[in-house]
């Protein structure tokens, strides 16, 4: 297919204050380290201007933990005759702003009229893909008369944090050309430097970090700005000039360039090329962006809101094992192995977890900042009284131990690396399987193990019993562990047996027994599974007419007084979810009927919810149903639609889960891929609106391109 620029960048003409927020989110840049939101130069924290670094959390006392944000090193401001030109301030002649997904580049030009001169101002900017650590942005004045411009830069230190202040100590020291910021993070003293250089203009004079300058500027010629950035912390903190220095030695167009290239290798094997809807081609594709600006550089995991601000505390959920790293599956092995890692490596921290609720066994923690729970005990604000509102999220959404091993077993099946198992995989299974052991009750009257007090996928129901995505998705842990360790015990007995018994003596017999006898709630004479216990008792009413109940917009629907709390309205679809994740267990005629029935009462209050109904319509043969459910969640971020309040809290911000869910429903619900089997096959269910879907996929070390259409599958090796 040629190469379309239009389907490759998405931009907006005109300036309008009102969109600063949800434009800081869809321009966003990011390089897996760091996160720039997509504001113009010289916006501030009052704009939601913010560089977050990704894993990097720091703890306020008394406040929630969350990413730090580093001093922003593209601050610039510019005056002609005392007026600021500033879209915020004067109302600019033209303003257009783009994201090349392409080239991984952020542009914008806007020019101004000033007392008869037409002044100007155009930028671009890089969060390198190569020297990840580093950063570079051009910046032109060009004024159509001579005139002087004063200029003010530097690196702003006074940033925008949600649970802050995180920084202190900051201090500036003047550099050759440049300055740096250094400071740090308050908790553990984790020490970060922010280095500028800038080349084009007499960089001295600084005072908090910030200069100013006067330049005259001669009618049709450019004063070009050129500024090289390094962002380093921790041990690496000493780097940071170094490396801006390096970037400005090889000079603007080959950093640039060296930065290209990176991401133009990262394309050819993540685009998908969609043929049939310019529409779903260019949302799908910003949805893989998306996916691709977050693969973590180091050791770490991705967060629920990526880079895009610390919103939701930077914190990792099950959003990454089950709607985002089947994305990294198809291709990119050694960033999911970096995302299974992650969980393997804060099992410690779960197995705290569980002890803390007298269980044993691993507990995950539902927001994971390096393996320790960020969910606080209250979640919600009241929005009418302003007070707290008790939640057990954190407490209760136990399926998260299940989801790490989905994610575990998900990883072994794509690429064939059992190294994971000897590496803590082994473990981490058998711990999670035992911590359902040790949740599970018995109920004599019944005769089986039920999970109870629980909540599932849909957080408008607190603590209910028997929630059969919970109950299965257990089930499958306990399968998972005992199946690995069987595998382990054949290859290896010693480490199987070392393994388990560290886990707990005579492990095997216990988990097999409390499987067989744990209950899965099974499909009514109807066809569909009950949610929980109790389910069909709730009120029936459908999800417009609970909106009704709303007094104000931004309620939380669940909770204790919540509107949907006694309702079959759930926030997203749970029996879906088990269905799309299992369908082993369910035929596609009770599959269908789950999807009818439940459809009807879900929300959509999370933006994971649509992609997991549209996997599901393409599976039960109505992909046209799909469509809408894709374009809703691939486009999410284009359309700033997502909820922006839960109560009083912000949840603003990109959703990478989302763009996970796009791809999962192009790749597994459209093109009918399936991952999870020992090979790789295909039942497409291209919808009306599509003729053909391409894309790689890597299969035992070899890549291959599969083009779906309506003549069949096509597939070679690359
Ligand atoms: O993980 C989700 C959860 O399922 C619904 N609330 C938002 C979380 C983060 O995306």
């Amino acid at each position: 297919m040629e190469y379309r620029e239009d389907l490759f960048s998405i931009s907006e003409e005109g300036f309008s204050k009102d969109g600063v927020p949800n434009n800081g989110n869809k321009f966003i840049l990011a390089n897996g380290y760091m996160g720039y939101r997509g504001t113009l130069d010289g916006f501030t924290k009052d704009q939601l201007a913010a560089f977050t670094l990704a894993g990097f959390y720091d703890k306020v006392k008394g406040k929630n933990g969350e990413t730090v944000n580093a001093p922003d090193p593209f601050y610039i401001k510019v005056y002609a005759d005392g007026i600021p030109l500033d879209p915020l301030f004067t109302e600019p002649e033209s303003h257009r702003q783009k994201l090349d997904l392409r080239r991984v580049e952020f542009s914008r030009c806007t020019s101004f009229a000033v007392n008869g001169k037409k002044i100007a101002l155009c930028s671009s900017r890089v969060l390198c893909g190569d020297e990840y650590r580093g950063a570079l942005s051009t910046f032109e004045i060009t004024s159509d008369t001579d005139c002087d411009v004063e200029i003010v830069c530097g690196i702003n230190s006074d940033v925008w944090d949600i649970n802050g202040p995180h920084l202190e100590g900051i201090c500036f020291k003047a550099l050759e050309g440049g300055i740096i910021c250094e400071s740090f993070a308050q908790e553990k003293h984790v020490p970060l430097s922010v280095a500028l250089i800038m080349d084009g203009i007499k960089a001295d004079g600084f005072s908090g970090g910030i200069m100013k300058t006067s330049v005259s500027l001669k009618a049709g010629k450019a004063c070009r700005i050129e500024r090289y950035v390094a962002v380093c912390y921790g041990p690496e903190a000493g780097e940071a000039e170094g490396i801006a220095r390096g970037l400005e030695a090889k000079g603007m167009k080959a950093a640039l360039q060296a930065h290209y290239d990176y991401w133009e290798e990262q394309w050819k094997l993540n685009d998908v090329e969609i043929e049939g809807s310019d529409r779903a081609q260019l949302a799908l594709r910003y949805s893989i962006y998306q996916l691709m600006i977050l693969s973590p550089r180091r050791n770490g995991s991705i967060g629920a809101r990526g880079m895009s601000s610390q919103v939701y505390k930077g914190a990792v959920f099950w959003d990454t094992e089950v709607f985002m790293l089947p994305f990294f599956l198809a291709n990119d092995h050694r960033i999911a192995r970096n995302l299974v890692m992650y969980r393997i490596e804060t099992l410690d921290a779960a197995k705290r977890k569980a002890e803390h609720y007298g269980y044993e066994g691993a507990f995950y923690a539902w927001e994971s900042q390096d393996g320790e729970d960020a969910c606080s005990d209250f979640n919600i604000t009241d929005l009418f009284t302003g007070r707290d509102v008790k939640t057990y999220f954190k407490d209760k959404q136990i399926h998260i131990s299940a989801d790490v091993v989905y994610g575990i077993d998900g990883y072994i099946k794509r690429t064939g690396d059992t190294s994971v198992l000897y590496e803590g995989g082994l473990k981490t299974m058998l711990e999670c399987a035992l911590f359902y052991y040790s949740r599970g009750y018995y109920n004599y009257i019944k005769g089986r193990y039920e999970l109870l007090d629980v909540i599932g996928p849909d957080e408008y129901h607190e603590r209910v019993n028997n929630n059969a995505y919970t109950n299965y998705a257990a089930y499958a842990t306990i399968q998972c562990a005992i199946s690995y360790y069987n595998q382990v015990l054949a290859e290896n007995p010693e480490y199987a047996t070392e393994c388990v018994n560290s886990v707990k003596e005579g492990l095997i017999e216990k988990l097999t027994k409390f499987a067989a006898g744990l209950y899965l709630p099974q499909p009514n004479c109807s066809g569909v599974v009950e949610q929980y216990d109790g389910y069909f008792k709730e009120e029936d009413v459908l999800v417009d007419d609970v909106r009704k109940r709303l007094v104000d917009p931004r309620e939380y629907w669940g909770g204790s007084a919540g509107v949907a709390t006694a309702t079959r309205v759930i926030k997203q679809g749970d029996v879906i979810v088990l269905m799309t994740l299992f369908p082993e267990y369910f035929s596609p005629a009770i599959i269908e009927a789950n999807y009818d029935f439940y459809l009807k009462y879900t929300e959509h209050g999370s933006s994971l919810s649509p992609c997991m109904y549209a996997m599901d319509a393409c599976w039960v043969g109505r992909p046209d149903d799909a469509w809408k459910w894709f374009l809703n969640t691939a486009e999410i971020d284009l359309n700033g639609s997502a909820k922006q309040w839960l109560g009083g809290l912000y949840i603003g911000g990109t959703h990478p889960a989302a763009n996970g869910g796009a791809w999962l429903t192009a790749i597994c619900g459209f093109a009918g891929v399936n991952m999870r089997g020992p090979e790789i096959t295909l039942d497409p269910h291209l919808p009306k609106d599509i003729q053909s879907i391409r894309f790689c996929l890597t299969d035992k070390g070899r890549t291959y391109r599969y083009t779906v259409s309506r003549k069949g599958v096509e597939k070679e090796e690359l």
